[in-house]
């Protein structure tokens, strides 16, 4: 919050790199500029004053005693239409490590102080030119190694981000001034806290767009560190003999015996230039069972929730009973599965036996939450052991893993950096229970509860703060008085 009587000094540094160079600049940002800028810069064609975003051709000199320091050329870019919307100089030297020393060493002296590392850009947000993202997106890009990570950081700059969060934010604060309203005005009967609408509209402006943020940052990750990818299903079904025809090596024991593979194997592959770490497991079923195989099953269940993608791998040739779809319950909720029907090759009438599994198994109760089946799967029948099918199924899963758009051109729009990506879990999870609290018609306390929590959040990705804005909401839309 600017008023912090250090934010109101003249500030100065050296904005370059150090060593030997083409070009060195010293950057001022503050009130003092235009006082320095005639002490230190003496132009070769006398001006009364240095006109705003024009270059001007002169000496840098000690105004102390007049020494002149180097050849320079001097910009002034004059408040509020500069970086930090403040006066702002640069003097464009020879990049030496004298030269620039003693050039700044002179605009001290006229009453600036050395500048805090990335304070120039902080100005830029307490005077607000630009909201957090942005800020973060400065700093993104002057640290972008790769292409995509400049790319990236300029689509944030730009304000990509920050645009989606504008109006998630204004969302939710329409909805919170119905529901202070609401709060208020118990007694009233007022319509438009009608709560499945008001679900539906922050649904659908709110939720989406940001669960669309939390899985661009999900795929980048993918695309930068791979992925971790899961093979489960019950005993037999060949999971252990998909796991190496998609190695292509003899890596883990095959048998015909029922609960084979009792620890986790994992093993690094690359599908169409994706990295990939593929994790073998325990068959899952019920029952009596020996205690290794149980801890087997267990390890299994956790690695499903922990995989960024689940493969569900049905032998094509039993049909799909109710406790074969029942282990995907244990996956957490819109986590992607794709469904392997394997052993295609002992049944000559697979396509059509595929067409009936595919209808049996999404007509089969997935519970509550299957989040796994809630959505439908790639359905692709295999063979493990002939190697058919393996083709499809790799573009499968490189197709479930990434959007088609984030596999032609990586950067996909405002992608949130980690700090932004753990505050938006959060908004997400304060409005699933808004969303939840609405539905079953929890008093509007509780719900402007969590409806701010979530409003805070987001606006600890952007940088702004609420109070002022919520008040202007209420009383702008709606007729209090009436
Ligand atoms: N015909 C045929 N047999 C297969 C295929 N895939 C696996 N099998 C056979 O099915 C049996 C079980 O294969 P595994 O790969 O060990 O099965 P699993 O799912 O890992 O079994 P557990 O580790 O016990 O849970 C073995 O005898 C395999 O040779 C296939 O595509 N076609
Ligand atoms: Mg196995």
């Amino acid at each position: 919050v600017p008023g912090n009587i250090k934010d109101c000094d003249t500030i100065a540094a050296v904005a370059t790199p150090a060593g030997p160079g083409g070009i060195g600049i010293v950057r001022a940002s503050g009130p003092l500029v235009m006082p320095i800028c005639r002490a230190v810069f003496q132009p070769a064609h006398p001006l009364k004053e240095p006109e705003s975003f024009r270059l001007h051709y002169g000496w840098a000199v000690d105004p102390r005693n007049g020494t002149v320091l180097d050849e320079v050329l001097c910009a002034v870019m004059r408040a509020p239409r500069s970086y930090t919307r403040e006066d702002v100089l640069e003097l464009h030297c020879h990049s030496g490590p004298a030269v620039l020393r003693r050039i700044l060493d002179a605009v001290l002296g006229q009453g600036a102080r050395i500048a805090e590392p990335g304070e120039f850009t902080r100005r830029a947000f307490l005077n607000g030119r630009i909201d957090l993202t942005q800020a973060e997106a400065v700093l993104e890009l002057t640290r972008a190694q790769s292409e995509c990570e400049r790319a990236e950081a300029v689509n944030q700059l730009e304000g990509r981000l920050k645009e989606v969060l504008k109006t998630v934010r204004a969302a939710l604060l329409e909805a919170l001034a119905r529901v202070e309203v609401a709060i208020d005005f118990p007694e009233e009967d007022i319509e438009f806290l009608e709560p499945s609408a008001l679900a539906a509209d922050l649904s659908e402006r709110a939720l989406t767009p940001l669960q669309a943020l939390l899985r661009a940052h999900a795929e980048r990750r993918i695309l930068r560190e791979g992925a971790r990818l899961v093979l489960v299903g019950r005993p037999n079904v060949g999971k252990s003999s998909l796991f190496n025809a998609l190695l292509g090596t003899g890596r883990v024991i095959v048998s015909p015996v029922p609960g084979t593979t009792r620890d986790i194997v994992e093993e690094s592959i690359e599908l169409q230039g994706l990295r990939l770490i593929l994790a073998d497991t325990a068959g899952i079923r019920t029952g009596p069972l020996d205690p290794v195989e149980d801890m087997g099953i267990t390890m299994a269940m956790g690695e499903m929730r922990r995989a960024d993608h689940i493969v569900a791998i049905f032998d094509l040739n039993a049909p799909p009973e109710d406790e074969d779809v029942s282990f995907l319950r244990s996956a957490p909720p819109a986590k992607p599965v794709t469904i392997v029907l394997n052993k295609r090759d002992l049944c000559p009438d697979w396509i059509r036996r595929a067409g009936e599994f595919t209808r049996r198994l999404t007509s089969l109760p997935a519970g509550g939450d299957a989040g796994g089946l809630s959505a439908p799967p790639q359905v692709v029948p295999v063979s493990a052991l002939t190697g058919e099918g393996l083709h499809e199924l790799k573009s499968a899963i490189v197709a479930g893993l990434l959007a088609p758009a984030m596999r032609e051109a990586p950067p996909q729009a405002f992608v949130p950096n980690l700090r932004q990506k753990q505050v938006v879990e959060g908004a997400v999870a304060a409005l699933g229970r808004v969303l939840t609290a609405l539905e079953i018609q929890d008093p509007p306390e509780l719900i402007a509860l969590d409806l701010k929590k979530c409003l805070d959040e987001i606006e600890t990705v952007m940088g702004t703060r609420h109070t002022e804005d919520l008040l202007d909401m209420i009383f702008g839309n709606f007729c209090i008085g009436k």
